[in-house]
């Protein structure tokens, strides 16, 4: 970046600083990753100064000799990984993606059914400070408050009761397989279409090691960003009955020109999902939520559901007597670094809830396996139990930096 160090030091000091942040911490949010330097590079290429509105085939500037292509690879690539009948690979993330649905099948006060914000859903489900909430009348499916699982007879019987346009299945926080064949029974059932946001276990899918929702959904999101390790974006899969209301809700509906650098770095990103290194990828983001699970368990940590089948995990601290924010605080100052959360039934406010929520595909990322997440559940045990212990923060500190020293995460291998 000598161009960047030339012309805005200031800046560059900052991208210096946070490349060490990630380099030297352990990255426990659920929803973070690592990209590749071919996915960096494809995101900082010259891609970023054209203008494509429209798609492949259909634009309304000149000059896509190169842009038709890189969409078109994109597209091709998400429909062979993923067995879409159709993609848009334009939404700039997973929350203008999920409205253009919404504008692609629903008019303002129609009603759609999503999980709820508090119990692990997330803002463009529904949630009431939402366009999702304000536009529509957002209608909610909780978690059963005995096992903090969904509940698929009473989200059958809410949807019969309130007859969604919409049902979306999906979730930021929910730690179990989602049972897609339920969930197409149930929108049958109310005439609904099934909106399936997959944005948190797409690389999962990817991988082989979480179920596909693409034979059962009418359409489906995903953020490309999370598990699926690539840029900042999106992309709608759908049936192709839908597609033409899909294309024409995100362009011209809802966005202009696509951010072609983006595309480009989506289209490397999936080229990476279909490997066999891959694979293996997903199948050690679950195995080593289930090892920093089985850690924590051990250590008396009540995990909301009992455990994990993904790549997350929600815990409720009201057991060990400190709150989501002071103990995501106190690891953050440990060199551990999540977000807190609110648990199913919090009796807490968000911004100061009961819970955190932790996920291994940044970890898992830079080569972590079984063996380190026993060591980081023993880390977090030691920080929660005394949270106003800086001594004890600066000396985890110090052993996650040399732990994450063996481990170069992709991207930043140059710091090594
Ligand atoms: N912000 C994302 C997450 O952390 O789950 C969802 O969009």
């Amino acid at each position: 970046m000598s161009s960047l160090h030339q012309s805005d030091p200031e800046l560059f000091t900052l991208i210096k600083q946070e490349e060490q942040r990630q380099k030297n911490k352990i990255r426990l949010i659920a929803s973070e990753n690592y990209v590749s330097g071919a996915v960096m590079e494809a995101t900082g290429s010259v891609l970023t100064n054209k203008y494509s509105e429209g798609y492949p085939g259909k634009r309304y500037y000149e000059g896509q000799q190169y842009i038709d292509q890189v969409e078109s690879l994109a597209i091709q690539r998400a429909k062979d990984l993923f067995g879409a009948e159709h993609v848009n690979v334009q939404p700039y993330s997973g929350s203008p993606a999920n409205l253009a649905v919404f504008f692609a099948f629903l008019n303002p006060g129609d009603t759609i059914l999503g999980m709820a914000l508090p119990h692990g859903g997330h803002l463009t489900h529904g949630a009431k400070v939402s366009i999702s909430g304000k536009y529509f009348n957002a209608e909610s499916y909780s978690l059963d408050q005995e096992t903090g699982r969904l509940n698929y007879d009473a989200i059958r019987e809410k949807a019969l009761a309130c007859r969604p346009k919409i049902l979306i299945a999906g979730h930021s926080a929910y730690s179990r397989i989602l049972d897609f064949a339920a969930f197409r029974e149930i929108a049958d059932a109310c005439g609904a279409l099934l909106l399936v946001d997959m944005a948190h276990f797409a690389g999962l899918v990817a991988g082989g090691v979480h179920p596909s929702p693409i034979p059962y959904a009418d359409v489906v999101t995903t953020t490309t960003h999370k598990s699926l390790r690539g840029p900042r974006g999106a992309m709608i899969m759908c049936r192709q009955a839908h597609a033409a209301a899909i294309d024409k809700a995100v362009f011209p509906g809802l966005q202009g020109g696509p951010h072609n650098n983006t595309t480009a770095a989506i289209a490397v990103a999936l080229r990476e999902a279909s490997t066999d290194a891959f694979k293996q990828y997903a199948a050690q983001i679950v195995k080593n939520a289930q090892a920093l699970a089985g850690t924590l368990i051990d250590r008396g940590f009540n995990l909301v559901t009992g455990g994990t089948d993904n790549h997350l995990m929600l815990i409720d601290l009201t057991n060990k007597g400190v709150t989501g924010k002071v103990a995501a605080k106190a690891l953050d100052a440990a060199g551990i670094v999540l977000n807190y959360n609110a648990v199913p039934y919090d009796t807490r406010k968000p911004f100061d809830p009961s819970g955190i929520r932790l996920g291994t595909p940044a970890v898992t990322s830079r080569g972590f396996k079984e063996e380190q997440m026993v060591q980081i559940g023993k880390w977090i045990d030691a920080v929660v139990a005394d949270p106003t212990n800086t001594a004890l923060q600066a000396e985890i500190a110090a052993m996650v930096q040399q732990l994450c020293a063996g481990f170069p995460a992709p991207g930043l291998e140059h710091l090594s």
